[in-house]
């Protein structure tokens, strides 16, 4: 193994796999290779309370929830989360609502992503005794292509350079990680797709105005509404590409929501204090294949979707199932040629690239009729009235949304 200089002598340690990120893709990995006695660590940048406070998804698909079921890890959230049978999209002054459980008879379920990691935490930690370390910096993988690979990291209370041998790398480290960024050059293609569009994201202390997620299309902008909890509700607004929160006092904010959300013999929108205002350069990408050697990707780290269609939380517990089963027969003998994990790529990008088209598709439909070309506003309105004229294309719609096409 060639290791940089300043890691020649580091404190190594042998592992069986190491999790690089403990999002919801990395924990729910660590969590189902700790319930089949598989031994791992998990290795995070931040520390516990930051991660268990990062605000960001909120609403799951029902097939992940009765997955995530299966595999013990969504005691409380049954417990505490919303069912969501319905979205409603608001356009030329007048609400159509869509009840997607009634044509499909599946539903969402609504829970703040900070209370699934402090779930999938305090499970994998305190109940299934797993291995994490916080607060790790300067995370590399080494040698992924080989037999051996393996992963040096700083200790954040020493400060020194550790080593894991181990046998295969789950690289979940998001969008911004390290182990996306150490794939051997020209080993994997990515797909990359800019909207061309900003979105303020903001999370409101109020309560939602309305009872399921609403989907503003309006001239000046898409403007839209997702409960989070009685409590807290996510706000967005479409904004130029590149723009600063500095832009949007809460006045201005409040007036366009206001705006680009009315509809008639609708309750006004609830105001609340905004604790989160950030700006979103609306972009998607796609890494194929998703493993080179022994590092695999799972989650943001080998696909990101922008939260047009609340999908990218999904698709990151959709891999984590794939590869924990695959990491997991591979390494208890169930499966010692590897043939699942070798499936992993190829099964994921199915259901990835599905999303992303979803997610293009209705891109248009919230945003053409803002685009200031006539042709893009005719043919986006037309996407949305044929939404509540052809039931054929609400029950595709209802499908696409909450993901439950029968194969992907
Ligand atoms: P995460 O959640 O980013 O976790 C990665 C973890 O890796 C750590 N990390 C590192 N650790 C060690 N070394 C390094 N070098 C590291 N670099 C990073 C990070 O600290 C972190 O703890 O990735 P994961 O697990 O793949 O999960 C992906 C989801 O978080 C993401 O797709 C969703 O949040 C997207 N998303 C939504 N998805 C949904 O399915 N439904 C939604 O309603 C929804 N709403 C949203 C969203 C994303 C949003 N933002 C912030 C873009 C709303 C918003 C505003």
């Amino acid at each position: 193994m060639t290791l940089p200089p300043e890691i020649n002598s580091p404190v190594t340690e042998r592992v069986s796999v190491v999790v690089v990120g403990a999002g919801p893709a990395g924990l729910t990995v660590g969590n189902i290779l700790r319930a089949a006695g598989v031994d791992c660590v998990v290795l995070e940048r931040e520390t516990r309370a930051f991660i268990e406070h990062r605000p960001r998804a909120g609403v799951i698909e029902e097939w992940a929830v009765r997955a995530l079921d299966r595999r013990g890890l969504a005691t409380p959230l049954l417990a505490r989360a919303e069912r969501h049978t319905a979205c409603a999209f608001r356009f030329e002054g007048e609400q159509h609502r869509l009840d997607y459980h009634a044509l499909t008879g599946s539903h969402h379920y609504v829970y703040p992503q900070p209370l699934l990691v402090t779930d999938l935490v305090r499970e994998y930690a305190d109940v299934r005794g797993g291995d994490i370390r916080f607060g790790v910096r300067d995370v590399t993988p080494h040698d992924v292509e080989s037999d051996h690979p393996a992963v040096s990291y700083t200790c954040p209370d020493t400060g020194r350079r550790r080593l894991l041998h181990c046998d295969f790398v789950a690289g979940c480290d998001g969008a911004r990680g390290a182990t996306r960024a150490a794939l051997p050059a020209g080993r994997v293609r990515t797909a990359r797709h800019d909207y061309g569009i900003g979105w303020l994201a903001l999370l409101a202390e109020a309560p939602p105005s309305a009872d399921c997620v609403l989907f503003g299309v309006h001239p000046d902008g898409f403007a839209g509404q997702m409960p989070r909890s009685p409590e807290v509700t996510r706000y967005y607004l479409q904004c130029p590409p590149g723009d600063s929160p500095d832009a949007w006092p809460d006045d201005r904010i409040w007036d366009r929501l206001h705006r680009r959300l009315a509809a008639s013999g609708t309750a006004p929108l609830t105001e609340g204090r905004l604790v989160e205002k950030r700006i979103l350069d609306m972009h998607d990408y796609v890494v194929e294949p998703m493993t080179v050697g022994r590092l695999l990707l799972a989650g943001d780290a080998a696909h990101l979707v922008a939260p047009i269609a609340a999908k990218g939380m999904n698709l990151a517990l959709h891999d984590a199932f794939l590869l924990g089963d695959a990491l997991t027969a591979r390494l208890a003998g169930a499966d010692p040629d590897g043939t699942a994990l070798t499936d992993y790529s190829p099964t994921c990008l199915r259901r990835v690239w599905d999303y992303q088209e979803f997610s293009q598709w209705l891109s248009e439909v919230y945003h053409g009729a803002a685009a200031g070309d006539p042709f893009r506003t005719g043919t986006s309105l037309a996407r949305l009235r044929r939404l509540f004229t052809s039931p054929r294309a609400a029950a595709a719609f209802a499908e696409q949304y909450l993901g439950t096409a029968g194969r992907y």
